[in-house]
């Protein structure tokens, strides 16, 4: 370019529009003018008191806006810019247009055609919808001339705003902490994806989030970048704006680069499964051994994620998903975030020589040692709470239990056993999770029996079946004695139960309903004591009598003292003592 035309752009810098005009046609003419004799697009990013804020110089075929992202903060509002540029090709607004408008939230995209003698031409523009009933994004405006091209934009761009915001509000938070939409990105049949996202679903409401929307989608490419191609993020920003949400969880793990580039593009909060399941124990941790266990698997996750410093880890630091436990504030340093991971690491080291000598002075005493496991919210803590009548958290949600409980028992009066009930299970249970859970699960090693609890009235539970059954076998736990047990048969109709036990293997029993463990007491019983294990030194099986008083005096009443609690602590509280 020659210096003339150089001091002619950067003269645009000086020129101001009145706040009630899109633009005068003097600038209009100005500006196609020097982009016709420069054969370039020019652009302006006007705000909106009317001043020039950014003059851009492309190519014959487009223009690259500068990173905006610190201009007007605020990601459910519009930017307060708005983009006017020419095109030189007579073209009206292209597809890349339209993507920068959303975006960007920019407050209206114009373009300006350049004629053949460099004077304006037809004018293009388009802006953002707020939530509309036919569900639609952006509005294009009918092309027009400069001097038609007239409207009140001060009066109409408050009115826009405040039509956004009506909308953001008609959606009520009801109770929840925040909004969200879920994502799910795959090239796995619908099924699966769909069942996936129904437990993502489950997640997001147990870590307190309100759900908006989810939305699954099944490209014939995953784009490896955002996993979901640019026009599908820009309606989902847009749907984001309209609904009041800046939050976005992805059914999938993300990878490191594409959390940042989907929260640079986009500039909402994202999430991620492992995040969001991170975050649900990171609210549920309450002893010193779960904060410690939830900390160290957040900050080894998020490691990774510190190499670049992006706009992703500075949203991450508050509210959902940048929760750490017990307040603990995370640092985004990675030098930092390793030596605390080191000194976690070290803390939970001199915790688990601990529950070590508790371990084995235990198992000196030759007590056997039952352990509840099975996917969450199968009714592990109801079960527990019956047999102990402990006061255990029961609620329904997803890992409402985070620290292991534990009680001793008497059996038929004469055995003594120790219960316990542990952290629920689910499908891809984030690795980093299982890494500082292992002393928790480690403590499974020592059970003569495993009691895989089964929420039967779930429409999945075949799967939840098979998920744990995983995860016992990636634990190494999986040559413990098992038990399954269907638990919550009075949803089922008594021939389905049967059927089920039958198919499955196992005894169904409802957790609500003491009566109904007869078949469950009777299973135990003969497991630990009849086929007798080989780390229970008090093995012995029982005698004829025994079984006949058993059976004979409905003597699984709770009540009647054939479990005996021998011992109990604070409620809620893990009470084993040695
Ligand atoms: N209908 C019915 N509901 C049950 C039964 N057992 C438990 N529930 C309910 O299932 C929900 C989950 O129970 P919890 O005992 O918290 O389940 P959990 O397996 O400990 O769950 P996490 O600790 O979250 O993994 C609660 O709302 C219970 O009231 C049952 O036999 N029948
Ligand atoms: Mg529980």
């Amino acid at each position: 370019m020659k210096p003339n035309q150089i001091r002619r752009i950067e003269h645009i810098y000086r020129r101001k529009i009145p706040p009630q005009k899109v633009i005068t046609p003097e600038i209009a003419r100005f500006l196609t003018e020097l982009s016709n004799e420069i054969r370039r697009q020019i652009g302006i990013l006007l705000g909106r008191r009317g001043s020039v804020e950014y003059v851009i110089v492309g190519d014959q075929k487009g223009i690259t806006i500068p990173d905006l992202s610190h201009y007007r903060s605020g990601i459910l509002r519009l930017r307060g810019l708005r983009l006017i540029h020419t095109h030189l090709q007579g073209e009206p607004l292209t597809g890349e247009d339209l993507t920068d408008l959303a975006l960007l939230r920019l407050d209206m995209i114009v373009a300006l055609n350049v004629d053949e003698k460099g004077s304006p031409g037809l004018v293009h523009s388009a802006h953002l919808l707020p939530d509309n009933p036919s569900k639609k994004v952006l509005e294009i405006n009918p092309p027009c001339s400069v001097s038609h091209f007239d409207m009140d934009f001060l009066k109409w761009i408050q009115s826009l705003e405040d039509e956004f915001q009506r909308g953001q509000k008609s959606i009520p938070l009801k109770g929840a902490r925040e909004k969200a939409i879920l994502i799910s990105v795959g090239k796995e049949n619908r099924e699966s994806l769909v069942n996936s996202m129904e437990e993502l679903k489950e997640l997001a409401e147990s870590s307190g989030v309100f759900v908006v929307d989810s939305i699954i989608q099944r490209p014939r490419s995953v784009s490896p970048g955002t996993l979901m191609g640019e026009g599908k993020l820009k309606e989902l920003l847009v749907k984001c704006m309209q609904l009041g949400v800046d939050l976005i969880i992805f059914d999938q793990n993300l990878t490191p680069g594409q959390m940042a580039t989907i929260s640079d593009l986009t500039e909402l909060r994202v999430l991620d499964r492992t995040q969001l399941i991170l975050d649900i124990f990171a609210q549920r941790a309450h002893t010193l051994d779960g904060k410690i266990q939830v900390e160290l698997a957040q900050l080894k996750y998020l490691l990774p994620r510190l190499a670049r410093k992006t706009l992703a880890l500075s949203r991450l630091t508050g509210g959902i998903g940048g929760r750490g436990p017990g307040e603990t504030k995370l640092e985004i340093d990675r030098r930092r975030v390793g030596d605390r991971i080191h000194l976690l690491e070290k803390e939970i080291e001199r915790l688990s020589g601990r529950r070590e000598q508790r371990r084995s002075r235990r198992s000196k005493a030759g007590i056997p040692v039952l352990s509840i496991i099975g996917y969450t919210n199968a009714g592990k803590s109801t079960l527990f709470n019956l047999l102990t009548r402990s006061r255990s958290q029961v609620e329904d949600k997803l890992f409402s239990t985070l620290d292991t409980a534990t009680r001793r028992l008497r059996f038929h009066n004469i055995h003594k056993v120790v219960i316990t009930d542990t952290v629920g299970f689910i499908n891809d249970l984030p690795k980093d999770l299982m890494g500082a859970f292992r002393p928790t699960f480690d403590e499974l090693k020592e059970s003569n029996l495993l009691i895989h609890l089964i929420d039967v009235s779930h429409p999945r539970f075949q799967e939840h079946i098979e998920s744990v059954e995983k995860i016992l076998f990636e634990l190494k736990l999986d040559h413990i004695p098992r038990l399954r047990v269907f638990n919550k048969e009075d949803k089922l109709r008594p021939q389905e139960k049967e059927a089920i036990c039958q198919k499955y293997g196992g005894v169904s029993i409802s957790a609500l309903r003491p009566e109904s463990l007869e078949k469950f007491f009777l299973a135990v019983n003969r497991k630990l004591w009849e086929v007798g294990t080989t780390r229970n030194q008090e093995s012995h099986s029982m005698d004829g009598m025994d079984k006949a008083r058993l059976t004979n005096e409905d003597s699984f009443d709770i009540s009647n003292q054939n479990w005996v609690m021998e011992e109990r602590g604070n409620d809620g509280k893990p009470s084993y003592r040695d």
